[in-house]
């Protein structure tokens, strides 16, 4: 397939800072060649997490995900590059914590699925739609990159 540069809607769950994971799961990205446009932390209103996952509100998980999704501070982030949906995605692995292969940051980092660590938008739709739910477009930094080059 061709490439096409994107963005993506990115944020570590809670328990994330918690457990000094930061650091190691934005160093996956960043040596992926992804590039951080927007980062934030932020406890998502309960409003907003119910908006973000509209799509499960009618599943028996959705309380427990909105309450977990509100628990504490997350990483809100915007992160781009060409194919960054499906690149982010794959870095992520799997939905299914049974599914997720070691070396993937759901595989190292997560032993359940409902605190599997990482969200990142499954597809254009939900990224613009997403952005626009966690940041005004004043938050976006959208900044040349010399070495891009060196990694497309
Ligand atoms: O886009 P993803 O986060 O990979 O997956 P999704 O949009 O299908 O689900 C959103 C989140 O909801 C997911 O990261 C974890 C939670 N979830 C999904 N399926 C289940 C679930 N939580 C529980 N407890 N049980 C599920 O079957």
């Amino acid at each position: 397939g061709g490439m096409a540069y994107e963005k993506t809607y990115v944020m570590l769950k809670p328990g994330v800072l918690q457990r000094r994971l930061t650091g190691i799961i934005l160093q996956r990205l960043e040596e992926k060649g992804l590039t951080l446009a927007a980062l934030k932390l932020m406890v998502i209103p309960r409003e907003i997490a119910e908006r973000h996952y509209a799509e499960h509100s009618q599943r028996p998980f959705f309380p427990d995900l909105i309450s977990y999704t509100t628990s504490g501070p997350v990483v809100a982030m915007v992160v781009c590059g060409e194919n960054a949906i499906a690149r982010v995605r794959a870095l992520a692995g799997p939905t299914r914590i049974e599914e997720a292969p070691p070396g993937t940051i759901r595989g190292d980092f997560a032993a359940v699925t409902r605190k599997n660590v990482i969200h990142t938008s499954d597809c254009s739709e939900s990224a613009r739609r997403e952005i626009e739910l966690f940041f005004s477009p004043g938050e976006i930094l959208e900044y040349e990159d010399p070495n891009a080059d060196w990694t497309y």
